[in-house]
């Protein structure tokens, strides 16, 4: 054991001390030959990962161009063209990213946020308008050549009807996976190459860091526009104190710190970082201070047993080299998901375009919200229910769906073993949502949530520590019933597996 520390110590030391060795260096350009190198040759056809694809991503590329040259071209035949996106980050980011290409074009758009896209509305924006552009919505629907002209930018895997569209333009008609490796903003920038740096915006708020596929090929072809750099991932490096960027850091549960404000204080204040450091954010700190930090966190974590975070807390992180309201691409499409969820699509807009906006009324807004978040979480305290695999948070007709899954995400490290499943009123359905943590990484939440939730007739999915669905009303008690079975199964023989292996020892 004593061995296999020191060797996990000469490791991470090694890791921390090249990112301060990166972190000092002045020069921007070695920084990103840093990474090309570690990339290899495979810059040009923008994999990082996933090595398989590469080959043919260089191919793919070509037709995705003309493609995307195909689409615009029908935008821009539009005169009056009406855009409708999506209410999250990269709706409104893939959204911004038309509408201001059609405004300097000298077109007149008109633009609307929708949370969602069912058949009746395309027959009512059909009667309304004869040139629509729909961002990140309208792979789903069956109906959509009741619209004279239409364009679709999206990267939700589509059904047969919306792949037939004249105006469609998907990552999954290239056999790209969307999910991971392009969003709507991804494919906008591809038609339009305009406002690059909302490409990535969008693509993270729906969190395909660390970029690949088509993502990768924006960052590494934009280098005057994007930084990438080795350091702490935890969000809120540029918006949140020192002491809440690590109090509320429940993505990986570090002892001591996670939800222990004055935890945090005492490490910090051990680790020399004065009091007024403290109030500063991460990134507001010296050079050798962020160093500090990472080394002592490393050390925290081996001694703490929680080597395997190491590997997560750190990794490449995103920023935007223009003067925008958040550096940090995660950042960024967090103000933008605010606006979307407090139906500010205007708003969201205006932040995305750079466009002066009341900062106050933006601090209000995240006010609310955080306060709506805190209310959430009390409630939750109260009534979870422990199923043994599960933790069920019912916040039905007290928690708002928008923030169930933030909620659920805030919890999970009380339950490090167990899986979280919020339960929210959302409109006629009832929304779902999940998290786990490392010790349940034989279940991909995603997996699980999009299986069972199309059992009981309703639909979902996500990551494999994140997840959501939307169910019927009478069905959550099967739905439930159905997770649980799943977990076990997978419990036992995960189980049987280690039984197994330590058998032939
Ligand atoms: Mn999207």
């Amino acid at each position: 054991m004593g061995s296999q520390l020191n060797k996990l110590l000469y490791k991470f030391t090694k890791m921390v001390k090249h990112m301060d060795m990166e972190a000092h260096a002045t020069h921007l350009d070695q920084r990103g030959q840093n990474s090309d190198r570690d990339k290899g040759q495979e810059k040009e056809n923008g994999q990082g990962k996933g090595q398989e694809e590469a080959g043919s991503l260089r191919t793919k590329l070509e037709r995705i161009k003309r493609d995307a040259q195909k689409v615009r071209e029908l935008i821009l035949s539009m005169d009056e063209p009406f855009i409708i996106h999506h209410y999250d980050a990269d709706g409104i980011s893939a959204g911004s990213i038309v509408y201001d290409t059609l405004i300097k074009a000298g077109k007149k758009p008109k633009i609307e946020m929708y949370e969602g896209l069912a058949e009746e509305d395309v027959s009512n924006i059909a009667r309304e308008h004869e040139e629509v552009v729909i961002v990140d919505l309208g792979s789903h629907v069956e109906n959509l050549d009741e619209i004279k002209s239409v364009a679709i930018i999206d990267h939700h895997q589509p059904n047969e009807h919306a792949k037939k569209q004249e105006g469609f333009f998907n990552p999954w008609q290239y056999g790209i996976d969307g999910t991971v490796s392009a969003s709507s903003s991804t494919m906008a920038w591809f038609v339009f190459r305009n406002r690059t740096y909302l490409s990535l915006v969008g693509a993270a708020g729906d969190v395909q860091t660390p970029f690949e596929g088509l993502n990768r090929y924006i960052l590494e072809n934009n280098k005057d526009i994007f930084d990438v750099r080795f350091d702490l991932t935890l969000y809120g490096r540029e918006s949140r104190d020192l002491i809440t960027f690590f109090t509320n850091n429940y993505e990986y549960y570090m002892e001591g710190l996670t939800g222990n404000r004055n935890g945090v204080r005492s490490f910090l204040r051990a680790i020399g970082i004065s009091d007024s450091e403290m109030r500063k954010s991460y990134e507001a700190l010296a050079e050798e201070k962020k160093a500090k930090i990472r080394r002592e966190l490393v050390k925290l974590l081996i001694y703490t047993e929680k080597t395997e975070y190491i590997e997560n807390i750190f990794g490449e992180v995103y920023t935007i080299k223009a003067d925008v309201p958040r550096k940090d691409v995660r950042e960024y499409a967090t103000l933008l998901n605010a606006c979307g969820r407090y139906k500010l699509g205007r708003m969201g807009r205006s932040i995305a375009l750079n466009e002066p906006f009341d900062e106050k009324s933006l601090t209000r807004l995240l006010n609310r919200h955080k306060k709506n978040v805190r209310a959430g979480i009390e409630f939750a305290k109260n009534i979870f229910k422990d199923t043994g695999q599960l933790v069920i948070i019912d916040g039905r007709g007290n928690i708002d769906y928008s923030i169930i899954g933030i909620v659920c995400g805030a919890l999970q490290y009380k339950w490090p073993s167990k899986l979280v499943l919020g339960l929210a009123n959302k409109n006629d359905v009832v929304k779902i949502s999940m998290r786990g943590s490392f010790e349940r990484q034989a279940i991909n939440i995603g997996q699980l949530l999009s299986e069972v939730a199309e059992e009981v007739g309703g639909s979902g999915g996500g990551h494999i520590k994140a997840g959501g669905a939307e169910i019927p009303k009478h069905k959550v008690q099967e739905f439930i019933e159905a997770v649980e079975r799943r977990v076990r199964e997978v419990t036992e023989e995960k189980t049987k597996g280690e039984a197994e292996s330590n058998n032939r020892r």
